[in-house]
C-alpha cells in the first residue's frame, strides 16, 4: 500500500532533554497543523531534523529519540553542528532567504556553504529513500530542500514527488545572479508538482525555467525529457476554527481567568477608551519590514500630531536565526529605534511603542489579535504572511482593520485590507489615519467577506488540494507521454501502412493540415495540400476523413466539389462523396453533479471567479479575476474538463471571461467511432493538434495510430513537430 511521505527540514514536533530524560511535543505551527490531514494514521511518515544535532544528543538517548520519533509519524535526519552552519544558518539563511526576499546585497555566494547544502540535502534524500517505495507519495517542503526532488526521482523515477516553496521565488532578474541558479532549477525538476503561494511566484518560476534552462513550457507544464512537470500555485490558509475559537474562548473569559496580558491589555482601554492600539507581529527578520514600520510610525505621528496619545503600537518581534549577522544587526536597530522614539515621545501617561522581543504563548498572541483595533503589517517581502490572515480570524465581531502590505503573498487574496507600498510612509501614515477613524460598518463589511474567504480555503483544503493535484498528476504521468515520429518510428508506421487492405483516415484540417491565419477564412488549403488529398481520395482500399470543428459552409466551399468525406462543427454534420452534409447527432443533463466540484475548486484557487448555474449548462466566470492569472486557470480548466469529459456528451465553450460547459451529444471520438463501426479497417489512423482531438485519440481502438501535432499534453502515441512534417507523412502514404 502506498504511504504519504512529507519532508522539511524541521519535523513538526519538539525534543527536549530535561534531566537526562527525552520529551517530544507536538508543535503549533501552521505547516504541522496543515498536514494534520494528510499526516495521520499509520500510513504516512513525517521526516526532518530533530532540532538537535548529534553533537547534542547524548549518547545514552540516541536510539530513544527513534522510539519517541516514531510514536509521533516522524523519523529524523541525524545532522551535526557542521551541517547546521553551512547548510542552515549559511547556504539556506544567508544565500538563498535573502535573494529570494530581493535582498541580493545580504546574499553571500560562498562554495563551503554551497558544498554544505548538497552534502546535507543528500542526507534527506538518502532518508526519504532508505523509508520509501516506488508507489509512494513524496511531499517535499521548502527552500532548505531544494535539491532533494531530483536526487530521489533519480534513484527512484516512479516515485510520485510533490514539493512546495513556502517563501517567495524571485524574478529572473534577480534569480539569475545565483552561482549554482541550474543546479537548484534541475533540483526542482526532480519534483512533478511543484507549488507556490502566487502565481506571481510560479511565473517567475517559470521563466527561469525557459531562460535559464531552454526548457519547453507550456502554460504551467515543463516538458523535460520524457516527462511532464506541473507547476501551479496553491494559495496556504490557516486553521481559521482553531484561531475563531480560540477568539471566542478568549473573550469569555473573566476576571482572574483571563491572562496576565489580557488584563493588562483590559487596563489600558479603560484608562484609554479612546486610544486605538495597533499590533504587528513577526519573526524578527529584515524581510518583514519591522525597522521601516516603526520609522512609518514615527512619520504618522509627525503628520497627525493629534493622535499622540491616542494610539499604541505593540511589536512582537519572534527571535529568529540570531546566529546570523544580519539579524544581530537587525536587532540592535530595532532596540535603538524603539528606544529613541520612546524617549523622545512618552508622555507622563502614554509610551508610543510596546516592543516585545521574545515568543509568546498561543494564549497571548489570541490577547493580541482580539485586543487590537488594527493589525499593520509591512513586509517588504513575505511567501505568505499568516499572521494577517490570522488577526482577521480572531475577529468574532467582525471589527478591526488590516492594513496590509502588497509585497505579501496574502494580499493577492485580500483585497478588502488596506493594502499599502511599506516604502510609501505618506501613504502609510494616510492609511493609519484611514484606519483609526473607519466606520465600524465598514470594517466589518471588509471582514466579512475575508473571513468567508478564510473559512472556506483553510489550511486543510490547502494541503488537500495539493495532495489532490499531486495525485492526479501521478496518475496521469504516464499516459501524457507521446513518442516523436522519427525515421524509425516513421518506417514501422509505413511497413503496417503498405501492408493493410482496408485503412481508414482521419485527419483534423486547422493546425494540422494547414497552419492558423489571423483570419480563419484565409487558411484556404493550398495546391499541394489539393494534390495529396486527391491521392489519397484516389487511393485503392484507403477512406479518408476530414474532421473539423470548423462550420459546415467553409468547408462545403471548399471540398464538396473534391467530394473527400468530411465531419465538421465537431461531429454534427457529416458529408460523404461530394452528397449534402446531413446530421450525424441528434443533441441531450445529469452531468452537472461531476463537473460542479471541478468547477467549485477552480474558484477555490482563484480568488474573484464564481460559477453560474442554467437549466442545462455551468459556466464559470473569470473576468473580476487578475487578467494573466484568470486566462492561466481558464486553459487549465479547459484541458481538466477536456480529460474529465473526454467520454461524456458534453463540450467546452470558452466565451469572453466565462467558459460554459454544456450538454451536446457531440464530439469527434464519437463522430470517427461511428464510421470505424461501419467497416473492417486494419489501419486506422488519426491526426490532430488541439484538444478536441484528444476524443478521437481516447475514443478511438488501442491499434490505432494517434498523433499529436505539437508536444502538449496528449493521450496520442506520437507527436509531431508541426504541419510542414505532417505534409511529409502524407507524402509518404501516397508514394
Ligand atoms: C514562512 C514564510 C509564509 C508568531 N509569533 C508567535 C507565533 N507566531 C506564529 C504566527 C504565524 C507564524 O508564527 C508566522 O507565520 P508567517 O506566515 O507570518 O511568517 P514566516 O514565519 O516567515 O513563515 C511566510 C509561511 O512560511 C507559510 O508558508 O506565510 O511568508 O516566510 O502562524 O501565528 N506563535 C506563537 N507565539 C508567538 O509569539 N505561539
Amino acid at each position: 500500500m502506498s504511504k504519504t511521505i512529507i519532508i522539511s527540514n524541521r519535523l513538526p514536533v519538539q525534543l527536549q532533554i530535561n534531566d537526562e530524560s527525552l520529551f517530544a511535543k507536538p508543535s503549533v505551527g501552521g505547516l504541522a497543523t496543515g498536514m494534520k490531514s494528510v499526516h495521520s494514521g499509520g500510513e504516512s511518515l513525517w521526516i526532518g531534523w530533530s532540532g538537535l544535532t548529534d553533537e547534542q544528543i547524548p549518547e545514552a538517548l540516541v536510539e530513544e529519540i527513534d522510539t519517541v520519533l516514531a510514536e509521533h509519524g516522524c523519523s529524523k535526519v541525524k545532522l551535526n553542528k557542521n551541517d547546521i552552519e553551512g547548510y542552515y544558518f549559511g547556504f539556506s539563511n544567508r544565500t538563498v532567504w535573502p535573494l529570494f526576499h530581493y535582498f541580493l546585497e545580504y546574499s553571500e555566494f560562498e562554495l563551503g556553504f554551497w558544498e554544505s547544502y548538497k552534502e546535507v540535502n543528500q542526507k534527506f534524500a538518502d532518508a526519504i529513500l532508505e523509508k520509501t517505495n516506488d508507489d509512494d507519495i513524496i511531499w517535499i517542503h521548502d527552500y532548505q530542500l531544494m535539491l532533494v526532488p531530483k536526487m530521489v526521482k533519480e534513484k527512484r523515477p516512479k516515485a510520485t514527488i510533490g514539493f512546495f516553496l513556502h517563501i517567495p521565488f524571485p524574478s529572473y532578474e534577480i534569480f539569475r545572479t545565483l552561482p549554482w541558479r541550474e543546479e537548484v532549477l534541475t533540483g526542482l525538476l526532480g519534483a512533478d508538482l511543484i507549488g507556490f503561494h502566487t502565481y506571481d511566484y510560479e511565473r517567475h518560476f517559470l521563466s527561469s525555467v525557459r531562460r535559464l534552462l531552454g526548457l519547453e513550457v507550456s502554460f504551467n507544464d515543463i516538458y523535460l525529457e520524457n516527462r511532464i512537470i506541473k507547476v501551479d500555485s496553491f494559495p496556504m490558509g490557516i486553521d481559521y476554527d482553531k484561531f475563531h475559537n480560540a477568539a471566542k474562548k478568549s473573550n469569555k473569559l473573566k476576571g482572574k481567568h483571563r491572562s496576565d496580558l489580557q488584563i493588562k491589555l483590559d487596563e489600558h482601554k479603560k484608562f484609554a477608551p479612546d486610544t486605538k492600539l495597533i499590533v504587528s507581529i513577526d519573526r524578527l527578520d529584515y524581510s518583514k519590514g519591522i525597522a521601516k514600520r516603526i520609522n512609518a510610525f514615527e512619520y504618522f505621528l509627525t503628520k497627525y500630531p493629534e493622535y499622540k496619545e491616542k494610539v499604541r503600537l505593540i511589536i512582537l518581534a519572534v527571535p529568529s536565526r540570531s546566529n546570523v549577522p544580519q539579524y544581530q544587526l537587525l536587532k540592535r536597530e530595532i532596540d535603538e529605534l524603539v528606544g529613541r522614539i520612546n524617549g523622545e515621545l512618552s508622555t507622563v501617561n502614554w509610551t508610543p511603542i510596546w516592543y516585545f522581543y521574545r515568543s509568546l504563548p498561543f494564549e497571548n498572541l489570541i490577547d493580541l489579535y482580539t485586543s487590537s483595533d488594527i493589525a499593520w503589517l509591512t513586509p517588504l517581502r513575505d511567501g505568505m504572511n499568516l499572521v494577517a490572515k490570522e488577526y482577521i480570524a480572531t475577529r468574532t465581531d467582525k471589527t478591526g482593520v488590516l492594513i496590509l502590505s502588497e509585497m505579501a503573498g496574502s494580499a493577492n487574496e485580500m483585497n478588502e485590507a488596506l493594502l499599502i507600498n511599506p516604502n510609501n510612509f505618506e501613504q502609510q501614515a494616510d492609511t493609519l489615519k484611514q484606519a483609526i477613524t473607519m466606520p465600524k460598518e465598514e470594517q466589518i463589511a471588509r471582514n466579512m467577506f475575508l473571513q468567508n474567504w478564510l473559512k472556506r480555503y483553510n489550511v486543510e483544503v490547502w494541503a488537500n488540494e495539493f495532495m489532490d493535484s499531486l495525485k492526479a498528476h501521478g496518475t496521469l504521468k504516464g499516459a501524457y507521454v507521446s513518442q516523436k515520429i522519427d525515421e524509425s518510428a516513421l518506417d514501422t508506421i509505413m511497413r503496417q501502412y503498405k501492408k493493410a487492405k482496408n485503412r481508414l483516415l482521419f485527419f483534423d484540417y486547422d493546425g494540422t493540415l494547414a497552419d492558423f491565419h489571423k483570419d480563419p477564412q484565409k487558411a484556404s488549403p493550398d495546391k499541394e495540400l489539393y494534390g495529396l488529398l486527391d491521392k489519397l481520395q484516389n487511393q485503392k482500399g484507403t477512406t479518408l476523413f476530414l474532421i473539423s470543428g470548423r462550420d459546415k459552409e467553409t468547408f462545403a466551399r471548399w471540398f464538396l466539389p473534391k467530394k473527400y468525406n468530411m465531419i465538421v462543427e465537431h461531429g454534427v454534420w457529416i458529408s460523404r462523396n461530394g452528397e449534402d452534409f446531413s446530421m450525424l447527432e441528434q443533441v441531450k443533463g445529469d452531468w452537472m453533479k461531476k463537473i460542479q466540484p471541478v468547477l467549485e475548486s477552480f474558484v477555490n484557487r482563484t480568488p474573484g471567479s464564481f460559477i453560474e448555474q442554467k437549466n442545462y449548462s455551468l459556466a464559470w466566470h473569470y473576468r473580476n479575476t487578475d487578467p494573466d492569472f484568470g486566462q492561466k486557470r481558464a486553459t487549465e480548466l479547459n484541458t481538466v474538463l477536456t480529460s474529465l469529459i473526454a467520454n461524456d456528451d458534453l463540450s467546452i465553450l470558452n466565451g469572453n471571461k466565462v467558459m460554459e460547459v454544456k450538454s451536446s451529444n457531440v464530439n469527434k471520438g464519437r463522430a470517427s467511432s461511428r464510421i470505424l463501426g461501419e467497416g473492417n479497417y486494419d489501419f486506422i489512423f488519426a491526426i490532430g493538434d488541439d484538444w478536441t482531438d484528444e476524443f478521437m485519440f481516447e475514443e478511438l481502438p488501442d491499434e490505432t495510430i494517434t498523433v499529436k501535432v505539437g508536444i502538449q499534453k496528449t493521450q496520442a502515441k506520437y507527436n509531431i513537430e508541426g504541419t510542414k512534417r505532417v505534409r511529409e507523412i502524407l507524402k509518404q502514404f501516397v508514394k
